[in-house]
This record gives C-alpha cells, structure tokens and sequence, in this order.
C-alpha cells in the first residue's frame, strides 16, 4: 500500500519569531519506517514545505488545494496527524479528500485524536479510523486492515461500525523504544531545505501531572528516553547520511533521569555534536548541567509557566521559584542558550500572579549573558488535561487566535469551531478571574514588544521603575481609555511610544526602528525556497521589496542600541540622541536574521517611498513634479532591483 502522511500546518515561536519551522515529523517518520520494513510505501507531505515554496498559500482556498496536493502522490490510504491547535485546518482538508475520492481510505492519529477519538468520529465523518497512542506496534495491521475494509479485531484503533462508535483495546505504550526502527528521514527534503539541525525522537513521556498540560493522559506519565546507545546510532547515522551535526532531542522532558543523561553525554561527548533538550529546572543541577555543556549541549528549554508561587503551587508545576535565578545564571555562565516559558491565563490567576510572572519575565531582559528566548503564552485548554475536566462546561470562544492557533480562513471556519467545543477546545477559552481582554492584550502586546530586543526593553524600562509590570499596565490603560483593541499589533507599540513621549522623541524612533527590523526578521522566515524572480527585461512594475524597509525621522539607532548593550555606557550623548535620520533596512542576504541599514539621503527617501507602490517606467514621468526631485536612473533602480530592495511587483514573501 502507498500511504501518505500529513504533517500539521503550524507556526512556531523560535527566538520571538513566528516562522515555519521545517523539520520531518517525527511520530510520522516513525511509522513511515515500520510500514517499509513491512514493504508498504509511505510518504510525508508537509504543508509548511508547501507553502515555503510557494506551491500554497494560506488563504480560503487552502483545504482544497492541500487535498488536491496530497491526491497528486496518488495514495491508496492517507493519514493525518492531528494536534488540537490546527485541527479545523486536518479536519477541512480531509472533508476536501473525502469528497473528491469517496474510496479513498483517510486514518487520523495523534493526540488530539486519540484523546477524543469518539467525538471526532461520529462529527467529523471524513475519517474512517483513529488509530490511538503510540502507533508503531499497530500500524502495519491497521494498514493491511485497510485493504480488507474491515477493522474488527485490529488493536488500538476506533472506528464507526453501522452507526455505532466501536473502540478496540490495544497498543499500550512502546516499553522499549530502542526496538523501533530509525526513523524515515530519507521520506523529508533535508538536502533541499539544506537543513543544518534535526530534530531527533530522544524518548516520550513525563512523569508530572501539571494541571494545564496533556502529556500525562497520552503518555501516561510513563517517562521513556532511549538507550544512550541507541541515541548515539541514531545521530551518527545523520550525520552520516545528511553531514548534520546539531540535533535537537526531542522530549517531553529529556533530564528526569539524571543517570540516563549522563550516560547519553558520555556517550556522545568528543563527536562533534551539539544538541538541544527541554528539562524542567529542578531536573537539573549545576554538575549536571556542566556535564551537558561539555558533551555538547548549546541549548535548554525551561517550561517555567508561572511567575507566582501561588500558581506554582495551584497548576501543580509546583516549581520552586527559587532556583529559578541560580538555574538560568548557571545555564548561561556555560555558554549554553536558554528558552524559558510562561503561560497566563490560568483561571485562578490574580493581577498579583500575573503581575509576578511579568516581573520575572522582566528580570530576563538583564540576561544577555548568552541568548535567552522569554516567551509568554496564552493558555490553551487542551483535551486529557484535569484543567478541562475541572472547567468544561464553562468554557467559552470569543474567535481570538491566539499564537498557538490557526488562523481561520474559510468562511464558516469560526461557525464550525463554535459549534463542536469539545473537539475544537484549543480554540477556547476558561473562565478566569482576570478579564478575558487583559489576557489578550497582555499576550499580543507581549509578541510585539518583545521585538524591541533586551537592550530597548531595558532602556525603555527606566520609564516605567524598572518594571515590565508596570510598563504593561501603563499600555492596557492607555488602549482602554483610546478604546483601542485588546488584539496588539505592531502598531499598538507604535503609537503607545510616540503618544506617550512624543514621535520625534528618540525613545519612539528607536521603537520604530526596531519594530521594522523584527517585522523584517519575521517576513524572511518564510522565504526559504523561495527564489525572487528578476527583472525580465519588458517593462517591470517595481516597489519597494518586502525584505526593506524606510524608518525616517529617526536616530542613528544602531549606534545607540550598540552602546545599550553594553552595561558598561551609563549615558547616551546628547546629540546621539538629538540628530534625525532617515534609513533604509534591508534583510542581509548573508544571514536571514540579520538586518542591515544605509542611511539615505532626501532625493532616494522620495525615490523609495514613491516605490511603496508598484511602478512602472511610464510613472516615472511625474516623480519630478510629484517629490521635486529628478526621477532616479535606471541603473539606481536596476541595482536596487539586483540587492532584493526592490522587487518586480507581485513577487513579495508571505506575511
Ligand atoms: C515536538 C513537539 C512539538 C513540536 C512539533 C510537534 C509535532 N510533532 O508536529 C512543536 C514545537 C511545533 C510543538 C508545538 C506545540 N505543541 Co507540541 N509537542 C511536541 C512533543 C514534545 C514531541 C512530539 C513528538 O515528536 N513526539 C514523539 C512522536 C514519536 O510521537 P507523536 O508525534 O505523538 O506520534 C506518535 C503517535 O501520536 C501516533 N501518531 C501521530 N500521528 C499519527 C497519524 C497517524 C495516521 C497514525 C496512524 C498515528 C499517528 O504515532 C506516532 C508514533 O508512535 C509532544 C510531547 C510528546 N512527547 O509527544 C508535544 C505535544 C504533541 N505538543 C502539544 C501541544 C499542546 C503543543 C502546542 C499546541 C502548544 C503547547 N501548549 O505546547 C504547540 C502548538 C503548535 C504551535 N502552533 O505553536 C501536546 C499535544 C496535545 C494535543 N492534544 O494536541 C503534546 C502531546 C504535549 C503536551 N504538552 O501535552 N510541539
Ligand atoms: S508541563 Fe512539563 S513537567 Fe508538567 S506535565 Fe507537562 S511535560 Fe511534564
């Protein structure tokens, strides 16, 4: 059988950016290795793969068109992996296959799926199986069971039979993950995307029963890492074959098990590898932690999720704040990067507990020792976590995307969410003691101002007592009393700047600097593949491309920012902070993340705003009389044109 796998469609935060993170699913590649072994074919289709090379786009036609792309491999069976945040989007575009090819034999898994294998079942009719947990031990039947087109005695799965919602028993957890097969890597276009990390499936499971968190329902809380061992053939073997070297260890939470950890470092210490894991801090001590520095370890994430000792305590993270200082200091001091994660939203959290979390969130920005990733989420109720058991009849949706959500794109998108809660949960949200606006408000403005970068912040934060909390609640009691929405955009930054200090104030340009620098950043992370098309030599209608932007009106930003990174400058010169100037900024076409600038002169500000629109040459004709400056040559324009700030019309990145 030629089965085709989807992937989920969704963004992520990497480094305060939302960008397609372009890696091989791993539950996937899983199973798509066993189904070899057992001489099925099996194939990955990746709609972020797709997209990224502009083959699709996110708009209403997307369902269809990922259905009619994935129809194009020919299957004889697909399967969809599902998540709760995007599954309006895997839902859709199995409705779109079901209909185009009636026949064609459509199994879902995942966890979204096999915590609610019997709603989705009987509402969403498209799917003919949900094959439930960990499905390497199942797969091969549930497959050959396709083909006979009955599913009676197959473990594991849950199936509609006549009208009746049947389940079948079966597929425990994998005790030993070393027995499974390394995963198809080969079934993803590493070479193509020339990817220079993997991430690898280092074991799965956790054994703490966080409130808000759904791991321990799917998992069982049974934690499993793979023998170090195993782990060092699995990375030799990618490095082998792809000639990577940096991976990152996928898992729950990778150092429970202090002995399995170091015996992984020793095993892979002297290789040549960096990796990445996840650990919650009092998993880790400073020995520890010096050991994975020193057998390659660059990178931690530390879920954190609160601020509060209170909420700590209410969510049953049950971390001690207390270590949370010394923990990242140390993690740091070696060298290695850090992620640490915040959630608001709990329905019990109090101004007090919210206004904890923003001031430890606050505190991170000193931190530059090395980079430090500071997120902050919106909580999401997830199916299978007591969170949701506790509050399901008072769940509410108001059709607010949060970061974690797909966006809603056809018509009756936002109809179809509403009317099945129980499936569509993600898309909802608890009832709280904090108004639901200040959550958003809260979570969006946060997205934005963290693309100020930790120097700004830490300037900007003298204003506001060296508090983030107090920055926070000076902009929600400004955008109240503009009567301005809780959903923050770049402009709600913007504007709170230039309101409250005045737009020619250096603090507003070096805002506005910065927003369009991070925006930059953000656009460029779905240019991957794509290649921008040049001029053709007929008439080109050019503008400004989406890889530039103008910022005027400003001081020498970087100058400044240079010297607020470093701690040692106390003050800013008065005429730094004085003179004004116009910039172009433009995405460096050596490293994606990397912004450069040119100052400009009036006669190219008016050539480049003029460009905001598309131009032809005949448009040309009026820029004189229009700017009062001669129209620039063409060979200006041409070498704009070749630097990608210019673009021919049409030709721009997905936003
Ligand atoms: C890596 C990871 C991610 C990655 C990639 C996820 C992915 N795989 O697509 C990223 C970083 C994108 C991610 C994001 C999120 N994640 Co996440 N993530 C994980 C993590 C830690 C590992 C996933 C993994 O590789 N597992 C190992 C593989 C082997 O397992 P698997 O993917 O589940 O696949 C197996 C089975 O599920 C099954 N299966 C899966 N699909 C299919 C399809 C078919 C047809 C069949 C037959 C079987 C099958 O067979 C596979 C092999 O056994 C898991 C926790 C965990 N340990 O699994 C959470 C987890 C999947 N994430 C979760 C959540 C909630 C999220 C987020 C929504 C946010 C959040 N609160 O954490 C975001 C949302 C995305 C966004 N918009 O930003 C939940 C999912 C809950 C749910 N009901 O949807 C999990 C279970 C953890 C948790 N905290 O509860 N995540
Ligand atoms: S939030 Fe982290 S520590 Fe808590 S149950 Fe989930 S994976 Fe485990």
């Amino acid at each position: 059988m030629r089965v085709v796998f989807v992937d989920n469609l969704l963004f992520e935060d990497a480094e305060g950016i939302r960008r397609y993170i372009l890696q091989p699913h791993l539950g996937l590649i899983s199973l798509i290795s066993v189904l070899e072994a057992a001489g099925h074919d099996g194939l990955l289709f990746d709609p972020k793969v797709e997209i990224c090379r502009g083959n699709l786009a996110m708009d209403r036609f997307l369902y269809r068109n990922i259905a009619a792309a994935i129809l194009a491999l020919e299957p004889d069976a697909v399967g969809f992996t599902s998540l709760g945040c995007n599954f309006i989007c895997t839902a859709k575009t199995a409705g779109y296959l079901r209909e185009a090819r009636p026949d064609l034999p459509i199994m879902l898994g995942g966890p979204h799926a096999t915590v609610l294998d019997q709603v989705i079942l009987t509402t969403f009719r498209q799917f003919d199986v949900i094959v439930k947990n960990e499905a390497e031990e199942t797969i091969v039947s549930v497959v050959e069971s396709l083909k006979r087109g009955t599913f009676e005695g197959v473990p594991g799965i849950s199936f509609v039979s006549n009208g009746t919602f049947k389940t079948n028993s079966g597929n425990s957890l994998i005790a030993n993950l070393d027995n499974l097969p390394i995963p198809a890597y080969h079934r993803y276009p590493i070479m193509e995307l020339g990817l220079t990390s993997l991430r690898v499936d280092a074991g799965r499971g956790c054994p703490f029963q966080c409130t808000f968190c759904s791991t321990a329902s799917f998992f069982g809380r049974q934690y499993r890492l793979k023998s170090a061992d195993r782990l060092r053939r699995e990375l030799d073997h990618l490095n082998a074959i792809y000639g990577v070297s940096d991976f990152s260890l996928t898992h729950d939470l990778f150092t429970v098990n202090r002995r399995k950890v170091l015996e992984f470092c020793d095993a892979v210490e002297g290789r040549g590898y960096t990796w990445k894991c996840s650990a919650r801090q009092d998993c880790v001590d400073d020995e520890l932690l010096a050991r994975m520095r020193k057998s390659g370890c660059t990178s931690i994430y530390y879920g954190i999720e609160a601020g509060s000792e209170r909420m700590q305590k209410i969510s049953k993270k049950k971390l001690d704040l207390g270590i949370f200082e010394k923990t990242l200091s140390t993690t740091q001091r070696l060298g290695m990067s850090a992620t640490v994660s915040f959630i608001t939203g709990y329905p019990e959290e109090t101004k007090a507990d919210q206004d904890a979390t923003l001031e430890l969130i606050g505190s991170c920005f000193d931190k530059d020792l090395s980079p430090l990733n500071v997120q902050l989420h919106l909580l999401t109720p997830e199916p299978g976590t007591a969170l949701l058991t506790q509050y399901q009849n008072d769940i509410a949706y108001d059709g607010h995307i949060s970061d974690f959500n797909f966006p809603t794109l056809e018509l009756d998108d936002g109809t179809v969410i509403s009317s099945y809660p129980q499936v569509f949960i993600n898309h909802h949200y608890f009832p709280a003691a904090l108004p639901r606006d200040r959550h958003i408000f809260v979570t969006t403005i946060y997205q934005h101002l963290y693309g100020l970068g930790f120097p700004l912040l830490r300037y900007v934060l003298r204003q506001f007592r060296r508090n983030f909390a107090n920055l926070i609640d000076a902009m929600d009691d400004w955008r109240t009393r503009r009567g301005r929405s809780p959903q923050a955009d770049q402009c709600t930054v913007e504007d709170f700047f230039g309101d409250r200090f005045g737009r020619s104030h250096h603090i507003a340009g070096l805002v506005r600097y910065m927003l369009q620098a991070t925006e930059l950043r953000r656009r460029s992370s779905n240019e991957l593949l794509r290649h921008n098309r040049r001029s053709n030599g007929d008439e080109p209608s050019l503008s400004l491309s989406s890889r530039s932007a103008l910022v005027l009106g400003v001081p020498d930003c970087s100058q400044i920012l240079e010297l607020l990174s470093d701690d040692r400058a106390s003050s800013i010169p008065s005429d730094l902070l004085s003179r004004r100037y116009d910039f172009l900024l433009c995405l460096s076409d050596h490293d994606k993340n990397h912004v450069v600038n040119f100052k400009l002169n009036k006669p190219s500000v008016a050539a480049f705003s003029y460009l905001f629109e598309p131009r032809c040459k005949a448009d040309w004709l009026t820029f004189e009389t229009s700017t009062g400056y001669p129209a620039p040559p063409e060979e200006f324009l041409m070498e704009y044109l070749a630097r990608g700030v210019l673009e021919v019309a049409g030709d721009t990145l997905a936003s």
